[in-house]
């Protein structure tokens, strides 16, 4: 699938710190430990709604690591997906009278136009599952083969044929990327997807891998599994496989697809390959919320980047909104954020046109180190603060400090001034 034009990306001096991140599964802080090729595989959107801050958080966060991981001297490889046929896409096309194809196209375009308004480096693989259908159909046809997997007839009355589900009772490595309880599984289970009350299934959680067509709803063929299409976790296990040497290095997403959507991605692919690790390392950015809730497509509490663009609001601004916090901390949006990020990018203007300011390599440094130790972005924009603040009055007069610094930022945080 066509992804979006690449921002320039201005050389630095020097090379950024190895880059350390915190992995859900093992709870600590990680050096990422990549090799001379760092591989990353994000989860993307599902195209039903248009993208909120919280959607350009979790992008923004994985376009900073996929920065600092250049700027220490690695080629990534960025892989990610886009869910053009799940549920929620079908209940939305339907509730408001649309084909589903152009409701996803439709909003996979708002989609490119705000990941580039937000200077988003794409992926080198952007993949719909509607054109991964082959390889996804593949990894169900392996999992059942192996007999790791299981049909389920479709029950009386909705159709003929069987979904198919994982049997974790025979994946001893479920539960290794969240680490949550039986209990805590429970609690998110269903409202995330999930089918734990179906009868005939082995386990509560077994993920739901290959769906038997049903009246009304569109299916793909194929000889082995019947016409269907697929379950959600499973896409990103094949898409992933498909397009990343495994195990890859980084599988990014927000904190809500912690359990199950990142766990079961992993169990799959454990039991379609047998290589025990799928990604070294689980980051995930944490939740935007809205009026006191999670922002969310279902609950409709959304602040859209394309309103705010449309209001004239400038996606530098938005950019340093999202900056302004740390990917491991949950916030809430509200306006005076957009004041505050608006006069800071103001400031930042005001000092890097100057015509020499203070030296900037101490600050590139300072940059650099706050990126690399757990994406500390507030950090490093203090310190970009304190080389602006200083510069305005009136220390140092390195003439090639204000454009070396204003290129760093645009190399490693993305902000074009
Ligand atoms: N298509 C699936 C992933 S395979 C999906 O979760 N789509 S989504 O459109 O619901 O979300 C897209 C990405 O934004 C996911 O990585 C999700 O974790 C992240 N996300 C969703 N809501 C928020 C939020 N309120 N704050 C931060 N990140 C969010
Ligand atoms: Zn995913």
């Amino acid at each position: 699938m066509k992804s979006w034009p690449t921002p320039f990306v201005p050389a630095v001096p020097g090379h950024g710190d190895p880059l350390r991140l915190y992995d859900t599964a093992s709870g600590a802080v990680r050096p990422v430990d990549a090799g001379e090729v760092a591989r990353m595989y994000v989860c993307g959107i599902t195209p039903y709604d248009a993208t909120h801050l919280g959607h350009a958080a979790t992008y923004v966060t994985f376009d900073l690591v996929g920065r600092a991981l250049r700027d220490a001297g690695h080629v990534v490889e960025y892989v990610q997906n886009v869910t053009d046929i799940d549920d929620p896409l079908l209940e939305r096309a339907a509730r408001d009278g649309r084909d589903w194809r152009e409701l996803a196209t439709a909003e996979i375009d708002l989609f490119r136009d705000d990941m580039t308004a937000l200077a988003v480096i794409p992926p080198d693989e952007y993949r719909g599952v509607v054109e991964s259908m082959d390889e996804i159909a593949a990894v169900v046809r392996r999992l059942l083969g192996s007999g790791v997997a299981y049909r389920l007839p479709v029950p009386d009355g909705e159709g003929t044929g069987s979904d198919v589900y994982l049997d974790l009772g025979m994946t001893p490595s479920f539960g290794e990327v969240s680490g949550w309880s039986a209990d805590q599984m429970d609690a998110v289970f269903a409202e995330r997807g999930g089918d734990p009350d179906r009868e005939g299934k082995r386990g509560r959680f077994d993920p739901l891998l290959w769906r038997a067509v049903r009246a009304g709803e569109p299916s793909w063929a194929d000889d082995e599994l019947g016409p269907g299409r697929p379950g959600w976790h499973v896409e990103c296990t094949a898409i992933a496989l498909e397009h990343l040497a495994h195990p890859f290095d980084v599988q990014g997403g927000g904190t809500d697809l912690i359990f199950p959507h990142h766990e079961m991605s992993a169990v799959q692919s454990v039991a379609a390959t047998g290589d025990p690790t799928f990604a070294r390392l689980y980051v995930h950015q944490a939740m935007v919320g809205y009026d006191g809730h999670k922002m969310s497509k279902s609950k409709g509490n959304l602040v859209l980047v394309s309103a705010l663009r449309a209001d004239g609001v400038d996606p530098m601004t938005i950019r340093l909104v999202l900056l302004a916090h740390h990917y491991r901390s949950d916030w809430d949006y509200t306006g005076d954020l957009l004041d505050a990020a608006q006069t800071r990018l103001d400031r930042w203007r005001e000092a890097l046109s100057v015509n020499g300011g203070l030296d900037a390599l101490p600050t590139i440094a300072a940059v650099r180190a706050a990126v690399a130790d757990d994406l500390d972005v507030p950090r490093a924009l203090a310190a970009v603060d304190a080389w602006c603040e200083r510069t305005l009055a009136g220390e140092g007069d390195d003439p090639g400090a204000p454009g070396l610094l204003a290129r760093t930022l645009d190399a490693l945080l993305g902000i074009r001034l």
